[in-house]
């Protein structure tokens, strides 16, 4: 069977300076169209080399991509859900309905989840991912971060909303400050995404 699979870099779905003045247009014109083609275009080249090795029962070889399938391929899956869960200013301020609720209930309230967010995602060490997940098992939400590209998938938790804190989605327009780029997400947060993952993820 020659089953080629192809990965496609998903269209944006607001224009590159949308997100101004919290994201500027450059930023978001190199982050999508290099880095986040760039996993695209990696993890393509090495899932067809794994099929490839695949097809010849050469396990050594498959061993080998795997962290080019796990870093490219996180890559990709945690772009494909940044780009959504971002809106230009202007719209939802914050959770509604369940989702409120809940946060409420596990953080105590919404002002003291941000903090708590921010300050986990501000000290993830190096590149990574800071996360709002959803924890199917214990019906609760929680912080969770992420090294390098690993989905959060890998912790066992439904993605909702998340910070690429990589340096390549910042430091152009914010230096070093990783905390005032995190703490600036607020305002571009897309709420009615992120309630519809919640919804999903509950349902
Ligand atoms: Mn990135």
């Amino acid at each position: 069977m020659n089953q080629k699979t192809s990965y496609q870099l998903p269209d944006l779905p607001y224009d590159f300076g949308a997100l101004e003045p919290v994201i500027s247009a450059e930023i978001m014109e190199l982050h999508y169209s290099k880095h986040h083609k760039g996993y695209v275009t990696n993890l393509n080249t090495a899932l067809e080399k794994y099929h490839e090795a695949e097809s010849k029962n050469d396990v050594a070889a498959m061993v080998a991509l795997q962290s080019a399938i796990r870093f490219n391929g996180g890559g990709h899956i945690n772009h494909s859900i940044f780009w959504t869960i971002l809106a230009p200013k202007g719209g939802e301020s914050g959770p509604r309905g369940e989702l409120a609720e809940m946060i409420d209930r596990d953080f105590g309230s919404f002002d003291a989840f941000k903090e708590k967010f921010n300050s986990q995602t501000t000290a993830i060490q190096g590149s990574g991912w800071g996360w709002l997940g959803y924890n199917k098992g214990q019906k609760r939400l929680e912080i969770a971060t992420c090294a390098n590209q690993d989905p959060l998938s890998t912790q066992g938790l439904v993605p909702l909303l998340g910070a690429d804190v990589w340096e390549h989605a910042y430091y152009l327009q914010y230096k070093n400050v990783r905390a005032d780029y995190v703490k600036a997400l607020w305002q571009i947060f897309n709420w009615k995404n992120i309630e519809e993952r919640f919804t999903k993820a509950t349902a």
